[in-house]
């Protein structure tokens, strides 16, 4: 099995609240190595390619101005299987029903707003890592 890469956002919620050592920590303790990492204020362009597939969506706007909100934290983390290892760390995307032991279910809440704020990102599939990676540190 190869080495993977995966792109890990801590989003604003996440910087906001201080947690984002905390999420760094919760992935490098699972023994992944962390080989890029940045603090970026988003812009409305880079939104638009990272969630190129949800435009349009009744979340999408909601979901922008969240990302827009503050500094997001950047990073690649390698492994093998790091695409499927982390976002089984991470959680279901819902936190309220986010299992217990994963970074949305011990961290996250439903805050009764239009977007789920959910705490981080974590590529789905190889393409999605690397069209990512392209997009956060080019
Ligand atoms: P990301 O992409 O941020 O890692 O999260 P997920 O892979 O878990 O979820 P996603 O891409 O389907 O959604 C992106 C982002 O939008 C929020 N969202 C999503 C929401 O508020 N309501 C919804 O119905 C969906 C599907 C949460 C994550």
């Amino acid at each position: 099995m190869s080495v993977e890469r995966t792109l890990v956002l801590v989003k604003p919620d996440g910087v906001t609240r201080g947690l984002t050592g905390t999420v760094l920590a919760r992935v490098e303790a699972k023994g992944y190595k962390l080989v890029e990492l940045r603090l970026v204020n988003a812009t409305r362009e880079l939104l638009e390619q990272h969630y190129a597939e949800h435009v349009g969506k009744p979340f999408y706007e909601p979901l922008v101005e969240f990302m827009l909100s503050g500094p997001v934290a950047a990073a690649v983390f390698e492994g093998q299987r790091v695409i499927e290892g982390f976002r089984s760390l991470a959680g279901s995307t819902e936190p309220t029903a986010a299992a217990p032991g994963t970074i949305r279910g011990d961290l996250g809440r439903d805050w009764g707003l239009k977007v789920q704020q959910n705490l981080v990102h974590g590529s789905d599939s190889a393409e999605s890592a690397e069209r990512e990676i392209g997009i956060w540190f080019s």
